[in-house]
């Protein structure tokens, strides 16, 4: 048994199906599963029962994990009515429509169904399988045009509000934590210096030609399931933070995942780039499927996604490190610094590569 499951929580998460008898789980394992930075993740085998998947919600990042589990249950429900043909895991009970379990040390749990055929790729390994995941999340913001999006809750308020992020970086800046305000320095400078990328997002916000839409909050290839019997895409993953948000939220982030030659944690500055063939495979695999629903501002201003989210990361990781660490997990003192400068040297290759291939700045 694993230590940090309790007991408790796997019995109630096996105790119940709907519709069926209760029967036995017979002999139960968990291991811990996944890499994200902010939630624990385990896969539960059962001897009679099916697998599931067991997260612990972070209660720190999340305030509210009912509103969290209310957005799960209601795309779920909408994607089952509306015939919207994509799929999302399905959310396992512990009781009749319950399904977000509090434990007696407070803490919250919640279930879905393990899905066997599923793997999920830390990291692109070819533009089509970049391709492929863009088209994942544009289906899957899609899929919700018609649902009026004020019915989700904002689960992180401010999530990927550039403006608030600003703010606190800005507050940051006043860091008791002399040492590391003074290496960072040079750096904060540089990302002061473009804080035109800040205004470009309060532009945005205040257009009504910049609609709310059912936004995904962290579109990458580790959140998409492929199934390994035919290399597929099954279905998006790690719901919680789906709420309302902008256009450039998801493409912004896939950009930013995807079109690196490394990721947020490789420190060969020298050679992290922007790849020419990822970038186009995710632009237009993104932009194929939201054609249709973009409206002509969203279309002109799409190129400015990977700048404002990758813009905004590098603000998150410094404003942590200026913090001391209390939001992002580290491996190392100097890791949030190191994080923030590369995600701001990939803004600067960003930039350079879309004025020479697009003609396009922002
Ligand atoms: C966090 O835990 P993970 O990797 O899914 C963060 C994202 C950041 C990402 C950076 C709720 O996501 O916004 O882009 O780290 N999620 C939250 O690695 O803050
Ligand atoms: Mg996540």
């Amino acid at each position: 048994m694993n230590p940090n499951v309790p007991q408790e929580v796997i019995d109630a998460f096996t105790s119940y199906t709907p519709g069926l008898p209760y029967f036995e789980a017979g002999t139960t394992t968990v291991a811990a599963i996944g890499d994200g930075l902010i939630n624990n993740t385990y896969k539960v085998t059962c001897e009679l029962q099916s697998n599931f998947l067991l997260q612990k919600i972070n209660t720190e990042v999340f305030k509210h994990p009912e509103q969290v589990q209310h957005n799960c249950t209601y795309l779920s429900t909408y994607t089952e009515m509306e015939f919207t043909n994509i799929r999302i895991p399905y959310i396992k009970e512990f009781a009749k429509e319950q399904s977000l379990y509090q434990d007696s040390n407070g803490d919250y749990w919640r279930a879905f169904e393990f899905i066997e055929d599923g793997y999920s790729i830390p990291i692109a390994e070819n533009p089509q399988q970049a391709r492929a995941t863009a088209i994942t999340f544009a289906k899957f913001s899609a899929a919700f045009d018609d649902m009026n999006v004020e019915q989700l809750f904002e689960t992180i308020p401010n999530f990927h509000n550039l403006n608030y992020r600003y703010q606190q970086f800005d507050e940051a800046l006043q860091s008791k934590l002399l040492e590391r305000k003074a290496k960072a320095q040079p750096l904060t400078e540089d990302l002061i210096n473009r804080n035109r990328y800040k205004k470009l997002y309060d532009e945005i916000a205040s257009y009504a030609a910049f609609p709310k839409r059912v936004v995904h909050h962290d579109a990458k290839i580790s959140n998409v399931l492929f199934s390994k019997k035919t290399g597929k895409v099954i279905c998006p993953v790690d719901l919680d933070t789906t709420m309302p948000g902008y256009f450039i939220s998801d493409p912004g982030d896939l950009i930013r995942s995807m079109a690196c030659s490394a990721d947020e944690n490789c420190i060969d500055f020298e050679n992290l780039h922007i790849r020419k063939d990822y970038y186009q495979a995710i632009t237009e695999g993104y932009f194929s499927v939201m054609e249709k629903s973009f409206t002509t501002a969203e279309k002109k201003y799409f190129h400015c996604s990977g700048l404002l989210i990758i813009y905004m990361q590098a603000l998150r990781f410094i404003t942590d490190y200026l913090k001391g660490d209390i939001y992002y997990k580290t491996k190392y003192t100097e890791h949030n610094f190191d994080r923030a400068l590369n995600q701001f040297t990939l803004l600067k290759s960003l930039e350079t590569f879309l004025k020479k291939e697009y003609n396009f700045s922002c």
